[in-house]
């Protein structure tokens, strides 16, 4: 079928999809495989990574995507079918730019979607069954405020004021170091005190480790009666072939057609293999751990990693999306902080979701972004740039940035790039840290202070400039 669904911004764009007729800011399509043909020829295409970490920016067509290396990573830095293709493909949603400076943005309204981009032409395709699509034609902002708007939403009510153990102590925590910190925090406006990885035995062996040995729910005690709810991090649907859970559960493990575990990537010096998400027997582990670590009293998960629930790529994120909403009626009104997560199929479900990769002490690495070609390492650079590029999700669901960072101890950030991450707690309103503030000078605990307690007002004033409190800000020279 030929249609000509944006006649109303006066742009003949040709269609090769079932037409549903207009919806505001744009037009509804439906099919498996869509295809529209731009009457322009794009120099840039919008790139939207799979999961939380994926890079998310707009790429130059002249130039194909690099291979990210080294290989076994590849599972846990997005979607590998995008990572093995030779042209720009995004993930669930594409965009090119026309010559008068609008967008044109074709994005999926379910989940498993694909987008290739080339000059004049944006091809999706659900990766199973058929789904609808929007497609617009307007300003930057509003056309992905448009495809927003029929996106799922969850919105609950005040982003978290969080400290979290994992950038100032990664996983060398145990329970007296804990137990200093929280004296420390507890004279300042945080909410939630999260607990980070470093805390169990091991993957899928979710116990506390011998550093913690008057185990956890007596840390969430002494946690709330300092005033804080208490928060933990989980990886539910990770395991590394040592873990104690693949010896007896051989069956749960996620594998191909010829039985081989699919590789879910390599950290803590360890290959990784997912924990199959389709399984009954799988869902009610999970969903039994997810009960357990309320029960100790913990109402803030971090639940990370949750890609694996999802591989071997948009082929697996219906399953996910029913994995997900299993532990989201099990964890009833816990907030549920979704990381390393398929985006567009986490939207309705995680009360906040990361929208990039790690920050660190760091503005960048650049023997792992140069090269191997890999955008999605830990860093400030890194991170600030695929946030930047998901902020139009702030209607659907809390946009987590990742935490800020005030100390001059033990980084190599400049005044000037940790206020670039500072503000970005601003302009998301969630706000997080890892500083102990035993590591802070006088000015600088003022400093997270000042952050914590009161919000400054954020008037965005083009995609990448903000005016925040009395300055303005300009990311676009990081992109
Ligand atoms: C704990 C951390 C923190 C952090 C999470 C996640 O290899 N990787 O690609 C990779 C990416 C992110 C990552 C770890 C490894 O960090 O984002 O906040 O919770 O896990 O291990």
């Amino acid at each position: 079928e030929f249609s000509d669904p944006l006649r109303e911004s006066r742009l003949k764009v040709p269609v090769l999809a079932e037409a549903l007729g207009p919806v505001p800011g744009g037009y509804l399509l439906r099919g498996r495989e869509v295809r529209i043909f731009a009457p322009f020829a794009s120099k840039r295409f919008f790139r939207h990574g799979w999961q939380s970490w994926s890079l998310t920016t707009w790429v130059d067509l002249n130039f194909p995507p690099k291979p990210l290396f080294p290989e076994a990573r590849r599972p846990q830095a997005d979607d590998p079918f995008l990572l093995e293709a030779s042209e720009w493909w995004g993930s669930g949603l594409g965009a090119l730019e026309g010559p008068d400076g609008k967008v044109l943005l074709l994005g999926a309204l379910g989940v498993g979607a694909r987008v290739l981009g080339r000059e004049d032409l944006l091809l999706g395709r659900y990766a199973e069954g058929e789904g609808e699509w929007f497609l617009g034609y307007r300003e930057r902002m509003e056309v992905f405020a448009a495809y927003g708007r029929l996106l799922p939403r969850r919105l609950s009510k005040g982003p978290p004021r969080l400290w979290c153990s994992w950038y100032s102590f990664y996983n060398r925590i145990h329970e007296a170091l804990l137990l200093e910190v929280l004296e420390e925090v507890a004279g300042l406006p945080f909410e939630v005190f999260q607990i980070d990885d470093g805390w169990q035995r091991a993957l899928g062996d979710w116990e506390p480790n011998e550093r913690f040995p008057r185990g956890m729910a007596f840390l969430a005690e002494r946690i709330w009666e300092k005033g804080f709810r208490a928060g933990l991090w989980l990886a539910p649907f990770l395991v590394t072939p040592d873990s104690p859970l693949v010896r007896a559960h051989p069956e749960w493990i996620l594998r191909d057609g010829e039985g081989r575990p699919i590789p879910a990537g390599f950290n803590w010096g360890k290959i990784l293999y997912a924990l199959d998400s389709g399984n009954e027997e799988v869902l009610d582990h999970v969903a039994g751990l997810v009960r357990k670590v309320r029960a100790w009293g913990y109402d803030y998960l971090k639940l990370d990693f949750l890609y694996a629930a999802a591989l071997p790529g948009a082929e697996g994120e219906v399953r996910y999306r029913k994995a997900m909403e299993r532990i989201r009626e099990e964890a009833g009104e816990a907030y549920l902080l979704f990381c390393g997560a398929p985006i567009l199929a986490s939207l309705g479900l995680a009360d906040g979701l990361r929208v990039g990769p790690d920050v660190a002490p760091y503005w960048d690495n650049e023997d792992r972004s140069f090269w191997l070609q890999d955008p999605t390492g830990p860093g400030l650079r890194n991170a600030l740039r695929t946030t930047l590029h998901r902020l139009w999700l702030r209607e659907n669901v809390q946009v987590d940035p990742d935490v800020a960072f005030f100390r001059s101890r033990f980084s190599l950030l400049s005044p000037e790039e940790m206020y670039l991450q500072e503000a970005m707690g601003e302009i998301t309103g969630f706000k997080a840290t890892s500083d102990p503030p035993s590591w802070l000078s006088p000015e600088e605990r003022e400093r997270l202070w000042a952050f914590l307690s009161r919000d400054k007002e954020v008037k965005p004033l083009g995609p990448y400039r903000f005016r925040v409190g009395e300055e303005v800000l300009d990311y676009a020279f990081l992109l």
